[in-house]
């Protein structure tokens, strides 16, 4: 058993491809643009994997099966608002509105992928766990102060809910009243560790209680309800009611990175149980039988995906491979001495 268990979730088209809160159903613009996103960003997904296998992409965290968490929130967002994504969120990243060159970039460790661009205000993928959660307060806290209705979003896993710095983080929303949306991604692991081993609690979204703030567990693999319940948390926000701790309830269906084999630490039978839940191929089938959709469409939009990524690569191609000194340049404004130091030997080390 995990924790994951689809009882008591939002959901608005349930994994049978029912609707079952028409109330909440979006008009069909918002169903094929939430459709159009999800493709989108499964498309880097897939290919991110094969760049890596060909030696032309670094380690990259997947994280398909996940396209309805991801793009369903980052989609609620404006390009004022911040979003503050962890390794695995790569695909809010894009969704959000970050270039695919850039994208392609951080994965390739090229510094052209360190610096985010500046009409944007999402802060590089997070690696150590939780330190984002923090981060997004002062995020949202400074907007309020500066009287903006802008918003933070940030993102954390299962096992990052287990960190300290995600407890202070809610607390201090709370108490502070920041316009915040804290994502809480459920895929049911950290890295080899199930959900189950690393808390008693089965119902994360209820860690919102002990900070006084809503929470909402909301089926992951749904971007209708995702989308849904992101928006009224962004709308609540702005409005300066305060933050909103979603549960996106998932699963982790590929391996944690690439270079990670989930068959040393579990059985696949869940895998394929969640396989069937897909959120792409759940609204296709549900855009196709409202006569939403059809091949006519799907081939456009593939070749438009298609060509968007290939000329990306292209650009990410003509960047030149940076020096390994190159890592200790973007630290700081300033490098302190040490940091000089720790350069100098290893222009020392490299030259030698
Ligand atoms: C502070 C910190 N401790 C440990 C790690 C090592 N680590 C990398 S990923 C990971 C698991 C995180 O799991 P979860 O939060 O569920 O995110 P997921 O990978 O499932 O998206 C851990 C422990 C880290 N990166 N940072
Ligand atoms: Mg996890």
């Amino acid at each position: 058993m995990t924790t994951n268990s689809t009882a008591d979730l939002l959901q608005v088209l349930n994994e049978h491809g029912e609707v079952v809160r028409p109330d909440l159903l979006p008009d069909a613009s918002t169903l094929t643009m939430l459709y159009r996103a999800m493709r989108r960003i499964r498309h880097f997904d897939e290919r991110a994997v094969v760049l890596h296998r060909q030696g032309r992409m670094g380690v990259f965290p997947p994280y398909g099966g996940m396209e309805a968490s991801q793009a369903g929130t980052a989609l609620a967002l404006t390009p004022e608002d911040w979003l503050l994504p962890t390794y695995r969120d790569t695909g809010a990243a894009l969704a959000y509105g970050l270039p695919v060159s850039t994208t392609v970039a951080y994965w390739r460790t090229s510094p052209h992928g360190w610096a985010m661009p500046e009409h944007l205000k999402v802060l590089p993928f997070y690696i150590p766990i939780a330190t984002q959660y923090p981060h997004a307060v002062g995020c949202a806290v400074a907007e309020a102060r500066q009287g903006t209705q802008n918003v933070a979003m940030a993102y954390i896993g299962d096992g990052g809910s287990s960190e300290g710095q995600f407890h202070e983080a809610l607390n201090f929303a709370g108490a502070l009243n920041a316009p915040c949306v804290f994502i809480l991604q459920n895929n049911g692991w950290a890295i080899s560790v199930p959900t189950r081993t690393q808390t008693r609690a089965t119902n994360l979204s209820k860690r919102a209680d002990g900070y006084g703030i809503p929470g909402v567990r909301v089926d992951g693999n749904d971007i209708i309800a995702v989308y849904h319940a992101a928006s009224e948390a962004v709308a609540r926000a702005r409005r300066s009611e305060g933050p909103t701790l979603i549960e996106t309830v998932t699963y982790r269906v590929k391996p944690h990175t690439v270079s990670d084999d989930p068959s040393r630490y579990r059985t696949e039978d869940l895998t394929r149980e969640w396989e069937a839940k897909d959120p792409v191929v759940r609204l296709a089938a549900y855009l196709r039988a409202q006569k939403l959709w059809d091949d006519a469409h799907e081939d456009a939009l593939q070749s438009e995906i298609v060509e968007e990524f290939e000329a990306a690569v292209r650009e990410a191609d003509t960047y030149p491979e940076p020096s390994p000194t190159e890592i200790l340049d973007h630290v700081f404004a300033e490098p302190t001495p040490q940091l000089r130091a720790q350069g100098e030997e290893l222009r020392r080390e490299v030259n030698a």
